[in-house]
C-alpha cells in the first residue's frame, strides 16, 4: 500500500481523503494556504506544508509548490480531491513525471474527457447513448451548419468543446439565430478556454441529470456502482443529490452501467469516474465525463457499501478492486444535502466565525464536514461547509431521516442554506421524486 499521501485540497474532501488514508495505515501530508492553518485535516495530519497565500492560484492551484511538498515529505502519492487541480491533465502528468503516483485517472484519460468533442466521440464508439448532434466540431461552412441544425431539429444547443459544467453553452430556438449564436459561442470559448471548437446537440427541454459512478483498476477490472440523480440544482450548483435515481429500472441501470464500464475499458480509464447523462422520456443521453471523485460520492457509498476513496487509493497502489460487479448490491436509498455558508434567500456567500456547531446523528445519518465550533470560514474558497447524508430502507425513509437531521443541526454565527433544504424537503413534487433540472429555479421564482 502507499506509504504517505499528499492531500492537495482543503475542506471536507481533504478530511474525507485523510480518513480513508488513516483507516488504511497511510500517512498524510496536508498542504494548505495561510488561510487554512485551522482546517480539521491540517490539525490531524502527520505532516503539514504551507504552500502559499490564500488565493487558490497561489496555493491550491500552484503545481510546483504541491509537487515540492511531496518531495520534501517523501510522499509517494498525491490525491487531488475535487475542483482545483483534480481534472488538470498537465498536473497529473507532472505529478507522474516527478516520480509520484497521481491518485486519479491517467493524464491521457483526463485530457480525452476534458475535450468534450473527443469525449462524446469515444463514448459513441463504445456504445454509450449520446444526444443527437453534430458528432464533431462545427466547421466554418454556414450552409453546412444550417443543414446540421435542420436535420437535428430546433431547439439546438451550441457547446464549447473546452467547456463543461454549464460553461460555454448557448441555446438556439430558431434558424435565424443560428449563425450568430455559433459565432458568439466560438468567440466566448476562445476567450474563456483558449479553444474555439464548438459542437451542436439537440436541446433537451426538461431533462433530469443522472450520473453513473464507475471504478476501474490496473488489472482490467471495471465496475459501475449505479446512478445518482443530481437534478436539484441552481445555476449549475447541485443542492440535493440522491441514489438510486427515482424510477430507473434494474434493467436500465445495468444496461447503461455496462456501457459505461465498457467505455472505461476502451479508453483505458483508471480510478473513480462519473458518466453524466441527461435523462428525458425514459432515455439516457451522455453529455460529459467527470474524471474525479465527486462531492456527491457518499450517496453511492451509502447504498452500495463501497468506499470510493478507499478504492481510489487501492487502485493507485496497483491493487485490484475490492468488489466484482456481481458483488455490487444496491441497498435502500440515500440523499445528500450540501450545506453552504450562504444567505438562504440571496445565495450570497456568508463566511465568518461558526460560534456553535452541532452535527445531527442517529441511525443512517452521515455528516461529512470539516467545520467545528470556533472554526472561521474563510472568504477565499467555495462556500460549502459540509454535507449531510441520510440512508434508509427506501426513499421515504431516507427523506424522513434527512428532515429530522435538518431540524437537529445547529449552526450559529453564520448564515447557511439549511432553511432552503428544510423547505425543499417539504415540497410535494420533490417528495414524489423525479423532478427535472429546472424544478428548483422555477420553484424559487428565479426563472
Ligand atoms: C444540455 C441541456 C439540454 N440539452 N444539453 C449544463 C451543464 C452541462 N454539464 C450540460 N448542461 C446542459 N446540457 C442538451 N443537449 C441542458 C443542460 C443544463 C443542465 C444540465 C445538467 C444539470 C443542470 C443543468 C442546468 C441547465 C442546463
Amino acid at each position: 500500500m502507499l506509504d504517505k499521501v499528499v492531500i492537495a485540497n482543503r475542506g471536507e474532501i481533504a478530511l474525507r481523503v485523510q480518513r480513508a488514508c488513516r483507516e488504511m495505515g497511510i500517512k498524510t501530508v496536508a498542504v494548505h494556504s495561510t488561510a487554512d492553518n485551522n482546517l480539521k485535516h491540517v490539525l490531524l495530519a502527520d505532516e503539514t506544508v504551507c504552500i502559499g497565500p490564500p488565493p487558490s492560484i497561489n496555493s491550491y492551484l500552484d503545481m510546483p509548490s504541491i509537487i515540492a511538498a511531496a518531495e520534501v515529505t517523501d510522499a509517494v502519492g498525491i490525491h487531488p480531491g475535487y475542483g482545483f487541480l483534480s481534472e488538470n491533465a498537465d498536473f497529473a502528468e507532472r505529478v507522474e513525471s516527478s516520480g509520484f503516483v497521481f491518485i486519479g485517472p491517467p493524464a491521457s484519460a483526463i485530457r480525452l474527457m476534458g475535450d468534450k468533442v473527443s469525449a462524446i466521440r469515444s463514448m459513441k464508439a463504445a456504445g454509450v447513448p449520446c444526444v443527437p448532434g453534430s458528432d464533431g466540431p462545427l466547421g466554418d461552412d454556414a450552409d453546412e451548419n444550417l443543414r446540421i441544425a435542420r436535420s437535428i431539429g430546433y431547439p439546438i444547443i451550441i457547446k464549447a468543446s473546452g467547456g463543461g459544467g454549464g460553461r460555454g453553452m448557448r441555446v438556439v430556438h430558431v434558424e435565424a439565430s443560428l449563425l450568430a449564436a455559433i459565432a458568439v459561442t466560438k468567440a466566448e470559448a476562445r476567450a474563456a478556454f483558449n479553444n474555439d471548437v464548438v459542437y451542436m446537440e439537440k436541446f433537451l427541454g426538461k431533462p433530469r441529470h443522472i450520473e453513473f459512478q464507475v471504478l476501474a483498476d490496473n488489472h482490467g477490472n471495471a465496475i459501475h456502482l449505479g446512478e445518482r440523480d443530481c437534478s436539484m440544482q441552481r445555476r449549475h450548483q447541485k443542492v440535493v443529490e440522491e441514489a438510486p435515481a427515482p424510477g430507473i429500472s434494474e434493467e436500465q441501470r445495468s444496461r447503461i452501467g455496462d456501457r459505461c464500464v465498457r467505455a472505461c475499458q476502451e479508453i483505458g480509464y483508471r480510478s473513480a469516474g462519473t458518466f453524466e447523462f441527461l435523462y428525458e422520456n425514459k432515455e439516457f443521453y451522455f453529455i460529459e465525463m467527470n474524471t474525479r471523485v465527486q462531492v456527491e460520492h457518499p450517496v453511492t457509498e451509502m447504498i452500495t457499501g463501497v468506499d470510493i476513496v478507499r478504492e481510489q487509493l487501492r487502485i493507485a497502489a496497483g491493487e485490484t478492486l475490492s468488489v466484482t460487479q456481481d458483488q455490487v448490491r444496491i441497498l435502500g436509498h440515500a440523499v445528500e444535502c450540501r450545506i453552504n455558508a450562504e444567505d438562504p434567500k440571496t445565495f450570497m456567500p456568508c463566511p465568518g466565525l461558526i460560534t456553535l456547531w452541532h452535527a445531527p446523528g442517529g441511525p443512517g445519518v452521515r455528516v461529512d464536514s470539516h467545520v467545528y465550533s470556533g472554526y472561521k470560514v474563510p472568504p477565499y474558497y467555495d462556500s460549502m461547509i459540509g454535507k449531510i447524508i441520510t440512508h434508509g430502507g427506501d426513499r421515504d425513509a431516507a427523506l424522513a431521516r434527512m428532515r429530522n437531521a435538518l431540524t437537529e443541526i445547529v449552526i450559529e454565527g453564520i448564515k447557511t442554506n439549511v432553511p432552503l433544504h428544510q423547505e425543499i424537503f417539504q415540497h410535494l413534487a420533490f417528495q414524489q421524486g423525479g423532478t427535472d433540472i429546472h424544478y428548483l429555479e422555477k420553484r424559487l421564482g428565479l426563472v
